[in-house]
């Protein structure tokens, strides 16, 4: 309101100043025409002149204006499905070369060889996947026009994922259509094909998830966790020939709005893949022919609009699986890689201890954590630190350890842990040389931590990780064996140490 009222005073304004500008020339106009009509008539060309060389500048700047709004938006560059599909797959072999564990190593490399193949692959791979008595053997029944499979009431008829090949009108490639057995089923068999129908979803170009009902947790979850995996999905509401024909809208509607996000609402689709029979007035029964044309129809549209995009997707998804599995792996063979390293460096930080113990027990950590071994420890998540680097990063964290009270913390662990297992007062330096040992454990778990996540602490940081660390290493039975371990691995000083005060201790006792 106060806008337009501003607008319209000030165009007021505009108004009143042209109309004064105008009169005051004409003014101008009339004076000079009266000693000189020539000069006037100059004068009045020159005002033209501006004025059209104003109304030129307007039209330009205006035109400028609408040529930057119009201007189309700056054209992405296409991303290719297929060609982000190939990359992965790239990126998957080479990450692949780094698995040590050559059966593991063989097993993946097969499977990407097999998703290379997919590439020229010239079928479209359905897969009916859902609870166990839903209908899926119906519908694959249905769809494929003939009876394909064993179709019963009780759960678990299909125990083996079996596929179909059939053509669509309009579609050029076959769709291979894959029956699996249902999911959600008691007992360990239902276990073991449960996880083989899972398989066989993540393998869908596009999966249909066949339901008899409204959505239940049970079926809500796994539809989502393969939905948010990037599987394309369908749902199928089946059996609405035991609805009417208001609760069957009320069913979908109620679907299409729980999956709000998830699915889009015409992915929601509603059949009767076998409808039972009717029985008439006069007891003869009628089969009536089974309604699958919704989900038909939505194959189709979905294979004409994403076709080739379908099995791209697919290879990209589970070049993805794989790379995750790869990485795992990897993972894997660096933790126990990085973990001899911890072993060997708490060792031999106690070793040093043991000759030279350190006065001032903060000072502890300083020399248990070191640099040598951070280094070694990024060598094998591939960072290539130098000395300098991993004296900082050691000297940082050895600081942290003690401002954490955890040098402190260790020590009395440790010195609790000596006094039970060997008896007796433990000299103080066998305290030290095996906290030092237990130090350098924490540290360099802790630097497996950070470097695990890219050389990075986490959002808590340095103190985060350590923390979580000598709580996991604080355990009593962990402790006891820790010690046991020190005593068979520390030098002669060490042994000799306590076993003069176990000595001392059983000749105490005996009588
Ligand atoms: N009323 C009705 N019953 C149906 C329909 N579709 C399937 N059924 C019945 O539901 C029961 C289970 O059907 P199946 O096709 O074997 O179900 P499934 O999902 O393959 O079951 P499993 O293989 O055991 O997981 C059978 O008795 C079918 O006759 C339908 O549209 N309407
Ligand atoms: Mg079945």
């Amino acid at each position: 309101m106060s806008r337009s009222l501003l607008l319209i005073l000030g165009l007021g304004i505009v108004l009143g100043l042209m109309l004064w500008l105008v009169a005051a020339l004409h003014g101008l106009y009339v004076q000079i025409a009266f000693s000189s009509p020539l000069l006037a008539n100059i004068l009045l060309v020159v005002l033209i002149l501006v004025f059209l060389a104003l109304l030129y500048a307007l039209i330009h700047y205006l035109g400028l204006v609408r040529q930057t709004k119009a201007r189309p938006p700056r054209p992405q560059a296409p991303v290719e499905k297929t060609e982000a599909a190939v990359e992965t797959l790239e990126a998957l072999q080479k990450q692949l070369s780094q698995v040590e564990d050559e059966v593991a190593r063989l097993a993946l490399q097969a499977k990407a060889r097999e998703l290379e193949h997919s590439f020229s692959r010239q079928h479209i791979r359905l897969v009916v996947f859902g609870t166990g008595s839903a209908g899926k053997t119906s519908l694959v029944n249905a769809i494929v026009g003939k009876i394909v499979g064993e179709v019963s009431a009780p759960m678990g008829t299909t125990t083996m994922g079996a596929t179909y090949c059939l053509q669509l009108r309009g579609i050029d490639q076959d769709i291979w259509i894959t029956d699996t057995p249902g999911i959600l089923e008691a007992g360990i068999a239902g276990t073991e094909r449960e996880q083989q129908a899972r398989q066989l979803a993540t393998e869908a170009d596009l999966l249909l998830f066949v339901l008899d009902n409204d959505l239940r947790q049970s079926e809500y979850l796994p539809l989502v966790s393969l939905v948010e995996m990037g599987k394309r999905s369908l749902v199928v509401l089946n059996k609405i020939d035991r609805m009417t024909a208001a609760d069957r809208d009320l069913v979908l509607a109620q679907l299409r709005h729980r999956l709000q996000g998830i699915i889009a609402p015409p992915d929601v689709v509603a059949i009767a893949a076998a409808p039972q029979p009717i029985i008439l007035e006069n007891s003869n029964t009628v089969i009536p022919d089974p309604d699958i044309l919704p989900v038909l129809k939505r194959i189709a549209a979905i294979l004409r609009a994403e076709g080739q995009d379908l099995v791209a997707d697919n290879i990209l998804l589970q070049s993805q699986r794989l790379g995750e599995e790869a990485r795992r792996l990897i993972d894997r063979q660096r933790k126990r890689q990085a973990d001899k390293i911890v072993e060997r460096y708490q060792w031999i930080g106690a070793g040093v201890i043991c000759v030279t113990p350190i006065p001032v027990v903060d000072l502890l950590a300083a020399a248990a954590v070191n640099a040598q071994m951070v280094v070694e420890i990024g060598r094998v998540y591939g960072c290539d630190l130098n000395a300098a680097r991993g004296r900082e990063l050691a000297l940082s964290l050895g600081r942290t350890l003690a401002s954490l009270g955890i040098v402190k913390g260790a020590m009395d662990l440790v010195a609790t842990a000596l006094q039970l297992s060997v008896g007796g007062i433990v000299v103080g330096r066998a305290i030290q040389s095996v906290g030092a040992a237990y130090l350098t454990r924490i540290a360099g778990k802790s630097f497996i931590e950070y470097f695990r996540q890219d050389q990075d602490w986490g959002d808590g940081g340095m103190s985060e990780v350590v923390q979580q660390q000598f709580q996991l290493n604080r355990r009593d039975e962990f402790i006891q064996a820790f010690i046991q371990e020190a005593i068979t691995k520390l030098p002669d000083t060490l042994g000799r140490a306590i076993n003069r005060n176990s000595a001392a201790k059983i000749d105490k006792d005996t009588p």
